[in-house]
């Protein structure tokens, strides 16, 4: 299976551009997995938010993940929620969602990978693999030693959050990363759909070397 290139979103990044824009704009430039990630939206704001986001990439077949929130994904008809480890246990998510919901988990420890064998979830996602100025509040840096890691022990599927950057993709995915989640490497440029273009090149350069 071709890797999946996983945007999640950050309204700082976008500096005054339009949400729905530059994730459609990401899109059309290669990304076919989408994260609504919302730090500061009120709770209206974030379904108007999620709701928009759905509207636009149902057409193209692309699912949207809500950050934490349930009751966000529900009332959007969103396709999953990711969660950290603070947040609602992965199964009581599982139990509020329609059954073919996509559930992500962010893991920062070894103990972490291990017990999410266990539990019901669709990925985990390696949070993060290098340090990254979009989130401060970390615990760990994988590294690509730590996705390697990661590969041989999990049952899951693989994603890679953190400092993903064109320049060490090949890196991420030679090491067994199935998605590679990124925030600034598609937002921070000029256009997303160039960035998420240069990103999917690799990717696609890449096929076959896994
Ligand atoms: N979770 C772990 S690292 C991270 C999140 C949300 C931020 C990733 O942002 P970037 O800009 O792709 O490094
Ligand atoms: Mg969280």
């Amino acid at each position: 299976m071709a890797v999946e290139l996983y945007l999640v979103t950050d309204e700082a990044l976008l500096r005054g551009r339009d949400l729905v824009w530059a994730v459609e704009e990401a899109v059309i430039g290669g990304v076919n997995m989408v994260q609504l990630r919302e730090k500061h939206a009120s709770p209206r704001e974030f379904v108007e938010k999620a709701v928009a986001l759905k509207t636009m990439l149902a057409p193209y077949g692309v699912p949207l993940i809500i950050n934490d929130d349930v009751e966000v994904a529900l009332a959007a008809g969103a396709d999953g929620v990711h969660v950290g480890q603070g947040d609602m246990p992965v199964r009581e998510v599982r139990r509020r969602l329609p059954r073919h919901a996509i559930v992500g988990l962010s893991v920062e420890s070894r103990e972490q990978v291990l017990e999410a064998d266990a539990l019901p979830v669709d990925y985990i996602a390696a949070s993060p693999v290098f340090a990254t100025p979009t989130k401060t509040d970390t615990v760990i840096e994988w590294g690509i030693e730590g996705v390697a890691w990661i590969r041989s022990v999990t049952r899951h599927r693989l994603v890679a959050i953190g400092g993903v950057k064109r320049d060490n993709a090949e890196l991420i995915v030679r090491a067994g990363a199935d998605s590679l989640a990124v925030i600034s490497g598609i937002l921070a440029p000029e256009s997303p759909r160039m960035a998420a273009g240069e990103f999917r090149a690799v990717l696609d350069r890449c096929h076959g070397c896994y």
